[in-house]
């Protein structure tokens, strides 16, 4: 979403060729990457990346200036954000950018092709000739009418690609489309990246319905993802969204994969949303403890969680839940108390993870301070979902990755559930493929360094 975002942006400012290449869609190497980099005489090079994938710009940066010594090359994504100006250490990138990109990329171009200096460029990382990192002060503005952006320029990638593989939710195969209708969350968890900022900015309920028909004629999708942070944040919106949906009677499917804020939910928001086509949603619990809550700066309310669950699910809305375990000082009785809360839920399926801590979030900093030996030397390469070790807890590795099977086992060996999954899944036909994900997290012990 971010690389089409850009790309929609920039020409709409300049007269200019864009081409997009996601690596991981295509399992392309780095040198097969550089290579369709060079062959398109790129005068501008953009890389985007997530820090566990970040590890090759050392190599696919050196190589592009090997290959096109003239050209742009700048960094930008939630690993720039996360890692800032030592993103750039050991690249040959011109530029790093973090958070909001559309602007601030405009200004590097600008301020390189116009003959002003990346020094001009508030809130820049940049390499000087010397190969030193500098860091401008300041920050370009937030783009404060999110509805002044293009639409994000789905027409540079193969859309299709995408529906053979699985989307942010876990219901696989099927023509969909992402929307990221808002941006900016003014909660404070720990763990989490400020992409955004903290301010909320929302596309218009209007705007959305727009995208939503574009895509419609232009794709013929009726299944939207909205993979925003906080979709349910502005009330008036929600229900405006739901109210234009039935106005301009579009029959669409809702999937919110990213979660809503589950405990501010109102009942009348959940018939909105129901009525308006949603039947796939994440909520987000993260732990049962409420020490750990406040710890984390989630805060959530959780009986509220659990009534807002319970409500959704009533309505047919498939509930898939997210939960964290090894939080800093975290105790053997508070990895219980949330294994209790998602086998007391109504939760159809569960996505259980131990946490790992990024740089640049109040969570690393705690870490540092509790657990440095395991901050030291720590490497994102490949770190996923699933496989993660790092233990910040206050128990043995044993115990904590005990916990994360227990959840899963206790959760899933329930006829009940096994019941209400067949019954509520958007596609209970391709449940089967989810089989070995499952088993993976039963057996998580196994992933463990001897
Ligand atoms: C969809 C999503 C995914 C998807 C797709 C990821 C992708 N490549 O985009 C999947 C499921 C694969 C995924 C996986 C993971 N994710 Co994720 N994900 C998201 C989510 C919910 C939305 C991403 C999105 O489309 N945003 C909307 C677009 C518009 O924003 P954007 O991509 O950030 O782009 C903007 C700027 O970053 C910038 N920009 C982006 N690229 C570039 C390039 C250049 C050159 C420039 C100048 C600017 C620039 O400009 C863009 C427009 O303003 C975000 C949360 C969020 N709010 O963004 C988390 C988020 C990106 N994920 C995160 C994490 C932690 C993960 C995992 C590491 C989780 C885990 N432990 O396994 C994995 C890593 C997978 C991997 N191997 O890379 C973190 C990022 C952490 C980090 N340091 O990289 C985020 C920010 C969540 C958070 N709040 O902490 N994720
Ligand atoms: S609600 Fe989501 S986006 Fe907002 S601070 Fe928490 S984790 Fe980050």
């Amino acid at each position: 979403m971010g690389v089409m975002y850009l790309a929609a942006y920039l020409r709409s400012r300049f007269d200019t060729d864009i081409r997009i290449v996601n690596q991981r869609l295509d399992n392309c190497s780095n040198e097969d990457l550089v290579r369709q980099v060079a062959d398109f005489e790129a005068d501008v090079v953009g890389l985007g990346a997530l820090t566990p994938a970040a590890y090759g710009l050392a190599f696919i940066t050196q190589a592009i200036r090997q290959r096109l010594p003239k050209a742009l090359i700048v960094l930008g994504g939630p690993h720039i954000s996360a890692f800032q100006a030592k993103a750039l250490e050991g690249t040959m990138a011109d530029a790093a950018v973090q958070g909001e990109g559309e602007l601030a990329f405009e200004a590097i171009i600008n301020a390189h092709f116009e003959g002003g200096g990346l020094a001009d460029v508030p809130g820049a990382f940049w390499q000087d000739k010397g190969g030193e990192v500098v860091t401008n002060p300041g920050m370009v503005p937030h783009i404060e009418d999110l509805d002044s952006l293009p639409f994000p320029a789905y027409d540079l990638i193969d859309l299709s690609a995408y529906w053979r593989r699985q989307s942010l939710a876990a219901i696989p195969r099927r023509r969909y489309v992402s929307i990221f209708s808002s941006r900016g969350c003014p909660y404070g968890c720990a763990y989490c990246h400020n992409v955004f900022g903290k301010r909320f900015r929302p596309h218009s309920a209007q705007r959305i319905i727009e995208e939503i028909l574009y895509y419609r004629r232009q794709y013929g999708i009726n299944d939207i993802e909205f993979i925003d942070d906080v979709f349910n944040l502005d009330r008036k919106r929600l229900l405006e969204f739901c109210e234009l949906i039935h106005r301009h009677n579009l029959r669409i499917k809702i999937v919110l994969p990213s979660g809503v804020r589950t405990d501010i939910l109102k009942e009348d928001e959940i018939d909105a949303l129901v009525s308006a086509g949603l039947n796939f949603s994440c909520f987000a619990l993260e732990s049962g403890s409420p020490r750990i809550q406040k710890l984390i700066g989630k805060n959530l309310n959780i009986p509220n969680f659990l009534k807002n669950v319970e409500l959704a699910t009533a309505r047919g809305v498939h509930a898939n839940g997210f939960a964290m375990f090894g939080f800093p000082t975290e105790t053997e009785t508070e990895m219980q108390q949330t294994v209790d809360v998602l086998c007391r839920s109504r939760l159809h399926t569960l996505s259980c993870f131990t946490v790992i801590p990024y740089p640049n979030t109040p969570l690393y900093r705690t870490a540092m301070e509790t657990h440095p030996e395991q901050l030291a030397g720590l490497r994102y390469d490949g770190l996923g979902f699933i496989n993660g070790t790092i233990n910040l807890s206050d128990v043995p590795d044993d115990i904590l990755f005990a916990y994360q099977r227990k959840a899963n086992r206790r959760f899933y060996i329930n006829p009940i559930r096994l019941l209400r999954i067949l019954k509520d899944h958007p596609q209970p036909h391709l449940l089967p493929l989810y089989i070995p994900h499952v088993l993976q997290r039963f057996t998580k012990r196994d992933l463990l360094p001897s």
